[in-house]
């Protein structure tokens, strides 16, 4: 109880109001975001990474934040919910994550580069609440450069781990502690995924398994949003066609998830349009995501709203 009270007067001075329009949060800078609703929570979160202006480094970024609404115009930053320097076996680049509720715990699962190594590893941090703090428990084993991490769990329970990096998408299932892959499951999805660059997301509708993922076409910045389809959520994919396009004020990345809050679907991406189109210095967008009756994504044009 004591800590649910800490947990509000926080929250309170974190609360912050937006208008309902994008990009959604003006106060901070953030990118790569990963929408989720959890049980026995009327609450919809985002997970974002964190640019920090002027950090100079090829995306030199340090941390996460989490935010939370219940009405998609007021939104509560939560703060930082993991640093850099909170995680022993990583040096720099807190680059793209995801977050898992798992066995009654909730679990950030993020990539960042291995000291002395510079390499991305995954990552995992668990808490027993939402909005963290949560706790580094080391990188998982079996995955090499594990770049943009997705965390999947399905509706029986089974945790898959998808991620890319440079051109590439790689899958498999984890062990039940999250903490390795099963070998044996572990695939290489790059030639299903057309234009395939990073930051693979999984969702299901009407039982069906999208990838989506940001890509080049042809082989050209910025990236573009892609998406594929399949009955297994380790394949195969049927590639299916873009469906964020070349946006005016994009960042030269892309990178989002979707979520079905109070009944419908929403995409949330990032854009430059905060910061005048500069790329390391982004902002978290929103659209609501619709399909036609064949179950394809119908494209989706950035709102102003
Ligand atoms: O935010 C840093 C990197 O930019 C992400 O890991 C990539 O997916 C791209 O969005």
């Amino acid at each position: 109880r004591k800590r649910e009270i800490i947990s509000y007067l926080i929250m309170g001075l974190f609360m912050i109001t937006t208008h309902a329009q994008n990009p959604i949060f003006t106060h901070v800078f953030t990118a790569d975001p990963s929408p989720h609703v959890w049980p026995n929570d009327d609450r919809l979160w985002v997970y974002t990474s964190h640019d920090e202006p002027g950090s100079n480094n090829h995306y030199g970024m340090t941390g996460y934040h989490a935010f939370s609404t219940t009405d998609l115009v007021n939104w509560t930053d939560h703060g930082r919910i993991l640093h850099l320097e909170n995680v022993e076996w990583a040096e720099s680049h807190a680059w793209a994550m995801d977050a898992a509720y798992y066995r009654g715990k909730y679990y950030l699962i993020y990539c960042m580069k291995e000291a002395g190594i510079g390499l991305f590893r995954t990552g995992i941090a668990r808490s027993d609440f939402p909005e963290g703090p949560f706790t580094d428990l080391g990188y998982v084993k079996g995955v090499e450069f594990g770049q943009d991490p997705a965390l999947f769990i399905d509706d029986d329970g089974t945790p898959y781990l998808f991620w890319g990096h440079d051109r590439k998408c790689f899958a498999a299932e984890l062990n039940e502690d999250l903490m390795s892959i099963k070998p044996e499951t572990y695939i290489d999805l790059t030639s299903q995924l057309t234009h395939v660059f990073e930051g693979p997301w999984v969702h299901k509708y009407q039982g069906k398994y999208y990838l989506t993922y940001p890509g080049l076409t042809p082989r050209r910045w910025p990236e573009k949003m892609f998406y594929a389809v399949a009955d297994k959520p380790l394949g195969p994919y049927e590639f299916k066609d873009v469906f964020i396009d070349d946006f005016e004020g994009q960042s030269g990345t892309n990178h989002g998830g979707t979520v079905t809050y109070k009944g419908k679907d929403i995409m949330f991406y990032h854009s430059a349009w905060l910061s005048g189109g500069l790329s390391e210095t982004r902002s978290v967008m929103a659209d609501y995501l619709e399909y036609d009756k064949n179950g394809d994504i119908i494209p989706i044009v950035p709102s102003k709203k």
